[in-house]
């Protein structure tokens, strides 16, 4: 599947806006068929949101169900004798989609894309009725999992990951016009010797016999630096601009099918020429060892919830720049398309990660030994919800697989990983990671209750990722005790020869709590449990990342650790900075 672009021979029409919307407590809906006309009773929702909290109302922010979509597009006059096609960024985290009366697609998964060719069903020049029937019910077969409790006064949604259930339509609809041969998919891999570079690409087509392609890879002002022929091939790039940390460099291959000199369909892929490569304990860009610094993240604005937002987005990477970060993880679920063709852009470092968070019932919000449930079970975690997370690790390498800023691929966030149920599980899953991606190091997330020493997934990943809390959920305001744990610990780690990323570190801090004498949750307790990590970190060789938790204060479920959300952010959910911002931007950039 591709973006949605314009071309020279294709059209995009943007949908967002608002959208007529409303839930569905009893699931009446689709025997109701309320596809088939207006939407009954129907509200406004805006598009991209989530809509949790655009209503200012308990019941919509916390229910669980189905809830519906729904507008009126014109199809384009010009679009006669094109293939149309309806295409959904995401819909979080399931979906049934209408045109009329026609269900034309569904899609299992919050935060990666699915269309359906409609071109049957539309008449250029005329409207027609959009209708997507979003589910936002987490169960134990949901990449992430949860399970829906019938209590007295309802049903109430409860899952084991520590971020607010936001959902909705969170990205932008389009309705796609393409030619009935066209291309259906572009890998491209890239590799560099000395100061020349290789493209490798491969071209999936549609209903284009008698077609050829034809490939041709411009620079940055537009000149052309090769050019070549069929479904697949490999381009040199002379005197080769990489990409890099810092400056994303980008050059654009043309794709286009043709017959002679006519061209049927074009299709443009923006191209980093770049290598990414484990050697012993280090992680190498571009022949390079590499260092991360910066941030796990969250797709989390106020009211908007996980809505894509451009300006925050922009106004993201400035504050990523100004504070000296090269990186930072999609903790936890594959982010807007938007934010890596930004990070592509700008030269940022990505871990790519699935939606696989809170397959532990160990852990709840931060509060450990919420337990209840066992992970892995027939009952719970099994092999349908492994088929479901296979295909979440397939659906993020089809959607990202080209994009240079992203590195390594977290196939999840602190799993149950230490029993034998958590080696069966993820074993095949590393595999389908590798199978669908043999250019990038795969990895998973390890939390602090599987140790080294009693993790046995970690054996699988090509790099150890690490979220660590000493001195804050252990030795909880001890920080020299924590310093001595946490160094054991790490060196224990470094025997394993891999290379270290420590994905998350942090501790709350609420903003404009102030003392001379640091204790948690104080500005000045955030910037001495980051010192005391960092005076680890900086003495471990194989550590070649340190990515902070978190970048903001966001939104969680309510309970009795969490007062208005998360506050572990070195920005407050508002993105203005905590003092620890300074003591960072000291550290990364040599500036404060
Ligand atoms: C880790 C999780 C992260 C949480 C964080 C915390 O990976 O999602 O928000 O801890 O408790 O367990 O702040």
């Amino acid at each position: 599947m591709l973006r949605p672009q314009d071309t020279a021979t294709r059209e995009k029409k943007r949908l967002d806006g608002i959208w007529s919307f409303r839930l569905d407590a009893e699931s009446r809906g689709r025997a109701d068929g309320w596809f088939s006309g207006p939407l009954p009773g129907a509200g406004d929702m805006a598009v991209p949101a989530s809509f949790n909290d655009v209503a200012a109302d308990a019941a919509v922010r916390d229910y669980v169900g189905d809830v519906w979509y729904q507008r009126t597009a014109r199809v384009p006059r010009g679009w006669a004798g094109q293939r149309v096609v309806l295409h959904f960024e995401s819909a979080t985290h399931r979906a049934t989609v209408w045109v009329d009366d026609h269900e034309v697609v569904s899609h299992e998964g919050g935060y990666t894309p699915f269309e359906a060719d409609i071109t049957e069903f539309v008449t250029p020049g005329e409207e027609v009725r959009i209708t997507a029937c979003v589910n936002n019910a987490l169960t134990f077969q949901s990449i992430p999992p949860g399970t829906t409790e019938q209590t007295p006064a309802g049903p109430v949604q409860r899952y084991w990951h520590d971020f607010f259930n936001y959902a909705g339509l969170h990205r932008s609809v389009w309705l796609v016009a393409t030619p009935q041969a066209h291309i259906e998919d572009v890998t491209v891999s890239t590799h560099h010797d000395g100061s020349t570079g290789t493209v490798h690409y491969a071209v999936d087509t549609l209903d284009a016999d008698g077609l050829d392609v034809r490939v041709v890879l411009r620079d940055e002002d537009g000149a052309e630096v090769a050019r070549g022929g069929g479904a697949s091939g490999t381009l040199t790039v002379a005197d080769v601009t990489l990409w890099r940390a810092g400056r994303g460099y980008l050059y654009a291959l043309e794709v286009q099918l043709v017959r002679d000199d006519e061209v049927f369909d074009s299709y443009v892929q923006t191209v980093g020429v770049r290598t990414v490569e484990v050697r012993g304990t280090e992680f190498l860009i571009n022949g390079e060892p590499f260092h991360f610094r910066g941030f796990g993240k969250h797709e989390d604005i106020p009211v908007t919830g996980k809505g894509h937002d451009n300006a925050w987005m922009v106004h993201d990477f400035r504050l990523l720049d100004w504070i000296g970060a090269n990186s930072f993880r999609t903790s936890h679920y594959p982010y807007s398309e938007d934010v890596l063709d930004y990070a592509d852009r700008h030269g940022i470092v990505v871990i790519d990660e699935t939606a696989a968070v809170g397959l532990n019932m160990g852990l709840g919000g931060g509060i450990f030994g919420a337990q209840g449930y066992q992970t892995y079970s027939p009952e719970t975690i099994n092999d349908d919800t492994q088929r479901v997370h296979a295909q979440a690790i397939r659906e993020l390498v089809a959607r990202d697989k080209n994009h240079p800023c992203v590195v390594l691929w977290s196939i999840a966030n602190e799993p149950e990983s230490d029993t034998e149920g958590a080696e069966e599980y993820f074993r095949p899953l590393f595999d389908v990671a590798r199978a669908a991606d043999p250019t990038r190091p795969v990895g998973f997330v390890n939390v602090m209750l599987a140790p080294h020493g009693k993790c046995r997934v970690s054996q699988f990943g090509d790099v150890l990722m690490l979220n660590r809390y000493y001195g804050w959920y252990v030795n909880t305001g001890d920080l020299a005790s924590a310093e001595i744990a946490w160094r054991e610990e790490l060196e224990a780690w470094a025997t394993d020869g891999k290379p270290i990323i420590i994905t998350e570190y942090g501790a709350d801090t609420l903003s404009g709590l102030h003392s001379i004498t640091p204790q948690p949750w104080d500005e000045e307790y955030q910037i001495a449990y980051l010192q005391m990590n960092h005076r680890v970190f900086d003495s471990v060789p194989a550590v070649v990342g340190e990515q902070i938790w978190n970048f903001a204060d966001f939104k969680t479920t309510a309970g009795i650790m969490r007062v208005d959300g998360n506050k572990k952010g070195v920005f407050t959910r508002d993105r203005k900075p905590k003092s620890a911002a300074f003591y960072l931007r000291q550290r990364w950039r040599g500036e404060s």
